[in-house]
Formats: structure tokens, sequence, C-alpha cells
């Protein structure tokens, strides 16, 4: 195994990007570069934080999430890899596969006031200590006014391997009860609230009434999320992925979770962009994957 790079600590500086460690003890990275400011935490390359100056943060981080080793993040935005939900042959295999609940290394980037920041994280596929992954992955932050993620990953094994990825985002909404989802007019979903029964959307935005868990097999955006009690409206771009997830616990579902707030229902809606179920990816020997989540933020009328 090729030694690992040398470390990107050159680039810290006291008020602009430095280290951050979680009472429970996970490592990150605390960015505020004049645009924005993030944080980042090593496990699972974690964005779990995200704000531009003036306004509330765009990613929701509930209050009761766990922050230690091996445990997920609930909120931010969770990498989803190398399968979403539950793993169909071993249930009891960590939800929304492993790549959200190991050791990343932050390689590189580059960091100055005023303007966006890149942070480069990788994982490799065989690291000791941890389950084998089907592919060494990597994934790049450029951080400013707006938000830009890209997850990558190559096999390099000589078999192929057939993959589910996805940005498990979860956005901070004033009311979600006030919010209208554009870009998923017409399409067919699994209706996870209801035995995934197949189901078609009407010609119109999609609102939040209920506990509400969709997959879009088909459904590659772009999307908008209309948070009108937050007088905001998050605009997403999705390359290299075909799918959609939107998730929102409701009350019962959120009083059963115990790292979430009975209320924090209210404040939160996971619109997911990735490539699942019969859309999985399949890698040949050596093949990439590359899907990039492009979000802006603007005042909404
Ligand atoms: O993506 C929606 C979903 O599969 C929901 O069914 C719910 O289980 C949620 O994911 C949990 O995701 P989390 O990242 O909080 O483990």
């Amino acid at each position: 195994m090729a030694p690992p790079p040398p470390s990107p600590d050159a680039l810290l500086r006291p008020g602009l990007l430095e280290r951050v460690f979680s009472p429970d003890g996970l490592e990150g990275l605390h960015l505020d570069n004049g645009l924005c400011t993030a944080r980042i935490f090593l496990q699972g390359a974690h964005l779990a934080e995200f704000a531009t100056p003036g306004g509330p943060p765009w990613l929701f981080l509930s209050r009761n999430s766990a922050f230690a080793p091996g445990k997920p993040i609930r909120g931010g935005v969770p990498l989803v890899f190398p399968w979403f939900a539950e793993n169909t042959g071993q249930p009891d295999l960590p939800l929304h596969g492993l790549a959200r609940i190991r050791p990343w290394q932050w390689v590189s980037g580059s960091v100055e006031q005023n303007r966006p920041t890149v942070l480069r994280f990788e994982s490799p596929a065989t690291l000791p200590g941890q389950p084998d992954l089907p592919c060494d992955l990597a994934v790049t932050f450029t951080l400013g006014d707006s938000l830009e993620i890209a997850f990558e990953g190559r096999n390099p094994t000589d078999l192929p391997v057939e993959i589910e990825t996805a940005f498990h985002t979860y956005f901070a909404v004033a009311d979600v009860r006030a919010v209208s989802i554009l870009g998923l007019e017409e399409r067919e979903f699994a209706d996870k609230t209801r035995s995934r029964q197949v189901r078609r959307e009407p010609a119109a935005p999609l609102r939040i009434e209920e506990e509400t868990d969709r997959v879009y097999t088909d459904a590659p955006g772009p999307f908008a999320i209309r948070d009108e009690a937050g007088a905001r409206e998050f605009l997403l771009t999705a390359e290299g992925s075909c799918s959609a997830v939107v998730w929102n616990p409701w009350i019962a579902k959120a009083s059963r979770m115990p790292d979430f707030g009975d209320d924090e229902w209210k404040q939160m809606l996971c619109l997911e962009t990735g490539n699942l179920g019969p859309a999985a990816l399949r890698l040949g020997p050596g093949e990439s994957f590359r899907q990039v989540l492009r979000c802006e933020l603007r005042p909404s009328p």
C-alpha cells in the first residue's frame, strides 16, 4: 500500500482553519473563511455544519446526535456507501453502509480568507481494523457562498462491483410543514411508509404533511426546496447521480429516535441524491464513479 500523503497541516490557520475534537473523541476541521463556516469530521468525511453569514445554518444537525467513533452523526451530509438503508443480504450491518462510520484522512486543500476553500479527504478500500470497501474513496468539498461536494470512488480489484451511493443531506428548514419541493413532479417512487407501494407524484411540488420516506430511482434533478417560513430557497443540482430520496420522520418516528429531539422533525428535511436500487452503479475492474451535489441558497419571495 502506498505511504500516506504528507499531512496538510501547513494549511491550518488560527481562526480560519483549525483542527477540532468532539468531547467523545471525533477529530475534525472547523472553517471560517469569511464566506462560510463549516465543520467536517474525519469520520466519514462528514460535513456536519455549514452556514453563510447573516442566516441560519443550511444543514440540520440534531442536538442529540452522537459524535463518537463508529456511531453515525444525525445530520449534516452523511455519505451513503456501498449500500443504501438496510443491507439486504446482511440486515445486521450498519444502516447506509460503512463509509460514514469509517476513518477518513484529510489529504489536501486550498485555504484563503474570503475565497472558496477546497478540502479533500480519502479512505482506501482496504484499511487496517476496518471492513473492506469495494472502492478507494475520495470526497472534495468546495466551501464558499455556495456548497459543492464531489464524491469519487475507484474499484481497485480485478472483479466487478455493484454499489449504491448517496449524499444523505439533512437540510435545515424553519418549518417543514411550510416547505415545497420542486423537481419531483410526476416522478415514480417507492413509498416506504406504505410497504414500498409504487406511486407517482402529481404535477405539483411535493409538500410534507405526514411521515415521508420516498425513494425515486429516476429523479436526477435539479431540485428546489422552498423554505417558505424561513423565506429562503435551496437550489440543488446533481451530477453523476439519477436517484433521490425525500425523508421526514414526522412526530411518531421522531419520538422513537434516541439521537433526535422529539420536536426536531419540524426543522429538517432530507433530500438525498445518489444512485439507488435499479440505478445502483456497476463498476468493472479499475472503473470509477463521480457524483457531485451543488447547493446554492437565495432569498425566496
Ligand atoms: O434515507 C431515509 C432513511 O432510509 C429513512 O428510512 C431513515 O431510516 C433514515 O434514512 C435514517 O438515516 P440516518 O442517516 O439518520 O441513519
